[in-house]
């Protein structure tokens, strides 16, 4: 695949979604393909963690539904230090019902996640309605979604035939499906996409209950992935989160770099 030798800014030629074109640009401005998941659960240690890593990161990847004291402060600011540091925000909802309902859970709930969240994802075992329906939310938004075509831990049912049809999916809604979640780069598909990897550790092989941990430079270089996602690798025990994302971002970008001189 040619492209995996353009960069990232270069790509954004073949993408037809906003967002996934700006995305790309922010990439190459802030010199970081390092997407840090915030998995805490107070309110005030995330947008505390977010405000020192912010510089650090092109996409910050939330679980909403774990926070304890979520509210519209924690949206809006959420969003102010978006502006500040200059991030795209994703939340990582993995919806997974049929079309009329998760345009409900996308669109409305304690969460309005379509009102803030740039980015979402989602399985595509409902079937392709679960695309239609987000799409019908998303895309007046400018949004982007990412379709689950692998899964990091051990075991995952998201394989063969499986992975096969969630390409094809992406293909046919491509204006609003900016990429995937995904081990690897999928190799000879019609148009570009972002491929973004969890399941990133530089430390440890594993967690204990299935997570898989392999190096930027595995996924980057050896597999054509686009953006590295890392959550305890970050701010785990015992870790300086400063340290560990200025950490990360230049292994990824070191990665990247290596990639377009192969
Ligand atoms: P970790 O602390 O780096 O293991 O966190 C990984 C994050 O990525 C966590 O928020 C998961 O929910 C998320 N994740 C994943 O680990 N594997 C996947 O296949 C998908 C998401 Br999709």
């Amino acid at each position: 695949d040619a492209r995996l030798n353009y960069q990232y800014s270069q790509r954004a030629d073949g993408l037809s979604n906003p967002l996934a074109k700006a995305l790309l640009a922010l990439m190459e401005q802030k010199q970081s393909n390092l997407s840090v998941a915030v998995d805490l659960t107070k309110k005030a240690d995330i947008l505390a963690l977010i405000e020192k890593i912010g510089p650090f990161v092109c996409v910050i990847k939330t679980h909403v539904d774990v926070i304890e004291d979520f509210d519209q402060d924690f949206v809006q600011q959420l969003t102010a230090l978006s502006e500040k540091h200059r991030f795209f925000i994703f939340e990582d909802r993995k919806f997974a019902d049929i079309g009329n309902t998760v345009k409900l859970q996308y669109s409305s709930g304690v969460y309005k996640i379509a009102s803030w969240a740039h980015i979402t994802n989602c399985h595509t075992v409902p079937g392709e309605g679960i695309v239609q329906g987000l799409k019908e939310v998303g895309l007046p938004l400018g949004r982007g979604l990412l379709l689950l075509a692998e899964m990091s831990s051990k075991g995952s049912l998201a394989t063969g035939s499986y992975t096969e049809t969630t390409l094809e999916w992406a293909e046919k809604h491509s204006d609003f499906c900016i990429g995937f979640i995904a081990g690897r780069r999928f190799p000879n598909l019609q148009h570009d996409f972002i491929t973004m990897s969890p399941g990133i550790g530089l430390d440890v092989k594993g967690d204990g209950m299935g997570q898989q941990y392999r190096t930027p430079h595995e996924v980057i270089v050896n597999c054509g992935s686009d953006i590295i996602i890392v959550g305890r690798g970050i701010y785990g025990a015992g870790r300086d989160p400063v340290v560990e994302a200025q950490r990360y971002k230049k292994a990824g970008w070191d990665a990247y770099q290596e990639r377009l001189t192969k």
